[in-house]
């Protein structure tokens, strides 16, 4: 089952919009597969964006995610990756289509509120930076079959 991995960002924490968020994660089916509450580290911080270092907005990015606790989720579900970025809206809040989450409750880009995997790829490998083994749990859901068709 393809896995994703979400950030309810400092901003979110901050606002106290973490249940909202996940209401919206879970409301959409995905299912949960791992979740904490965490002060994120410099070095995590880097690890997970590294593919915008050397950008002028990497290191305001790091002091932003590293500000703060964080809320990190592992969803699971047909489609985990694009549903997620849907049901997220996109990265520049004032493009965010009303009824995203920053569509609805962001402004700016550098507090957008919640973190998306982007890939398939980049999914699995962001649910195994962010999470060890033992903490994720497989578990069968009652009503999978009722958002599952297979
Ligand atoms: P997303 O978070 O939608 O996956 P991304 O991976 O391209 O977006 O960038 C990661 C974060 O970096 C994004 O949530 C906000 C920040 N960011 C991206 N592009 C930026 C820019 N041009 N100026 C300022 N911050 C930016
Ligand atoms: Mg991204």
């Amino acid at each position: 089952m393809e896995r994703t991995l979400i950030i309810a960002k400092p901003d979110a924490v901050q606002r106290g919009l973490v249940g909202e968020i996940i209401r919206r994660f879970e409301a959409r089916g995905l299912r949960i597969v791992g979740m904490k509450f965490m002060q994120v580290s410099q070095e995590l911080a880097e690890q997970h964006y590294a593919v915008h270092r050397g950008k002028s907005f990497f290191e305001p990015l790091v002091k932003y995610i590293t500000s703060s606790p964080v809320v990190v989720m592992a969803l699971e579900g047909t489609n985990a990756v694009a549903a997620a970025r849907m049901t997220i809206g996109a990265t520049k809040p004032n493009e965010a289509a009303a009824g995203t989450i920053r569509g609805d409750f962001a402004l700016e880009i550098g507090r957008n509120l919640v973190h998306g995997s982007d890939s398939v790829e980049n999914g699995q490998a962001e649910v195994s930076l962010w999470f060890s083994e033992a903490e994720l749990v497989s578990w069968p859901r009652n009503n999978d079959p009722w958002i599952f068709e297979g």
